[in-house]
């Protein structure tokens, strides 16, 4: 999967050079390419906000660097272009081994994080996890002027994401989250993929409660039907903590 990342906070994303992500991009599962929106600035304070039309408190992003930049990550769906100066990052030379860039890709689809957005879940991830190339233009101030969505609306699938009932300052921290949720789901990113089976959401419910070893500590033990070795009956028990848990913390999750 090929994820662009448009923000006027690129350091936000080093984290994704460690862990299950960092080692995805070293296998060219994932291929996460950041890009600086100031970058498609042209004045010399390289400018990405002005005031509201209609006055009012914030500043908004403005269209143009948008514009330029939605183009340049857009253009490269289509076959190589050598005027396009990101395909000096994409190194599109390189046409075997894991550093192998496809030429042509599916429809890519924009995601703009967004307070005001539809909410993120667990079945979005999933659906998302399946697509071919994600691009994530993170707003920052009072949001971003609202040509940008029309003219992205324009050349692709756009959607707008939100984490939850919130406000954060902009959206990397959301982006964050939803890429680190989208790419455990790509095969081959996670080692065990059974373990993805019976975790929190997958069912609709929230998970059973854990144990290992010691079977006793500080005082505190271990249910012994889990160390029985009944199979059916751990299943029954794990069952029921899932629903006990869902029922006690988050009830809106369970049918009427
Ligand atoms: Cl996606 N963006 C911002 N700025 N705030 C949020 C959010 C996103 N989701 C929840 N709060």
């Amino acid at each position: 999967m090929r994820i662009d990342i448009v923000t006027i906070f690129p350091e936000y994303f080093g984290v994704l050079d460690v862990s299950l992500l960092g080692r995805a991009r070293e296998d060219g599962i994932l291929d996460v390419q950041v890009h600086d929106l100031r970058a498609f600035t042209h004045d010399r304070h390289r400018t990405v906000d002005d005031k509201p039309y209609g006055g009012g408190a914030g500043m908004v992003m403005k269209p143009e660097p948008w514009g330029e930049a939605l183009d340049a990550i857009l253009d490269l769906d289509g076959a190589a272009n050598a005027s396009n100066p990101l395909d000096a990052i994409l190194d599109l030379d390189s046409t075997v081994g894991p550093d192998a860039q496809q030429l042509t890709r599916d429809a890519p689809l924009v995601i703009f994080p967004s307070p005001a957005g539809e909410v993120f879940t667990q079945a979005m991830a999933r659906e998302l996890s399946t697509a071919d190339h994600l691009v994530f233009g993170c707003g920052r101030y009072e949001g971003i002027d609202q040509r940008v969505f029309e003219y992205a609306e324009s050349r692709a699938s756009v959607r707008l994401v939100s984490l939850g009932d919130y406000v954060l300052n902009g959206g990397e921290v959301a982006v964050m989250a939803m890429i680190e949720a989208i790419g455990r789901l790509i095969p081959g990113v996670i080692g065990n993929p059974e373990s993805l089976v019976e975790e929190s959401h997958e069912d609709g419910l929230l998970e059973y409660p854990s144990y290992t070893k010691p079977a006793e500590w500080r005082g505190y033990e271990v249910p012994p039907v889990l160390m029985g070795g009944n199979h059916g009956a751990i299943a029954t028990w794990r069952r029921d903590a899932q629903l006990e848990r869902t029922r006690r913390v988050r009830p809106d999750l369970l049918p009427e």
